[in-house]
């Protein structure tokens, strides 16, 4: 059984490698060209066996049919300095869409943030890859955040799993208060955003000289 499930997650490895490619060469386009980049870095992961099976088990979901109903087998995740530059990537995206990969679903928990504090835009695809053994196409999902709605949601998964799922009391009421701070921090960079673009497109040009030099 652990093999088949191995052998299952191939194409998923294999989505997960090439869209990080593509999304981090977006990012080193714009840096090259001396232009702000909305993308400041991208991770992804294959989801663990164990996390697939409990999901399903969790939601009800025969394990035959995990790959048609769990939709973050591959996960993407592209962080951004700025609220604004979420708008920006989902644009690149959704410009992208019909193209090499195609858009199932938009989840907006920014506008609609989770009642546990969560804030991400998710974007569910269908991707096609060419794998030793023919071309298949499987779910992934991105998800684009700053880096403020970042570390709180790396915290708050991280205390989720030391407490089951079940987090105290006080401690929810404080990632709550957290949430809310990493909200007013993106609100604030926010407002000084055009220094912030200013500044990084000067500094940058300055390391560029000083490597030509
Ligand atoms: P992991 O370990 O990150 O893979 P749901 O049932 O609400 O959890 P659903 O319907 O599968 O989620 O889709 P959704 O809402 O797009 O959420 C999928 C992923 O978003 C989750 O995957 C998390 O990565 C992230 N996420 C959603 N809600 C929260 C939250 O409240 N806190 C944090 N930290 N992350 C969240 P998994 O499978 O739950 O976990």
């Amino acid at each position: 059984m652990i093999r088949d499930w191995k052998k299952l997650l191939i194409p998923y490895e294999q989505a997960v490698e090439e869209l990080k490619v593509k999304f981090k060469s977006i990012r080193s386009e714009y840096r090259r060209t001396g232009q702000y980049s909305p993308i400041e870095f991208v991770t992804g992961r294959v989801k663990e066996i164990s996390s697939i099976i409990d999901k399903a088990k969790k939601r009800g979901i025969p394990l035959e049919k995990v790959e048609e109903h769990i939709e973050d087998i591959a996960g993407i995740r592209i962080m951004c300095q700025l609220v604004d530059d979420i708008e920006k990537v989902v644009d690149i995206i959704r410009k992208r869409d019909g193209k090499d990969m195609e858009i199932v679903e938009e989840r907006d928990y920014i506008t609609n943030m989770k009642e546990s504090g969560y804030r991400s835009y998710h974007i569910i695809i269908k991707y096609p890859v060419h794998t030793a053994f023919g071309e298949k196409e499987v779910l992934a999902e991105i998800q684009i955040r700053t880096l403020a709605m970042n570390f709180w949601a790396t915290i708050e998964h991280s205390l989720n799993y030391k407490f089951e799922r079940n987090i105290p009391e006080n401690i929810r009421i404080r990632l709550k208060r957290a949430a809310d701070a990493a909200f007013l921090l993106d609100k604030e960079m926010s407002k000084i955003k055009d220094e912030i673009m200013d500044a990084q497109e000067e500094f940058r040009t300055r390391s560029t000289l000083i490597e030509e030099i």
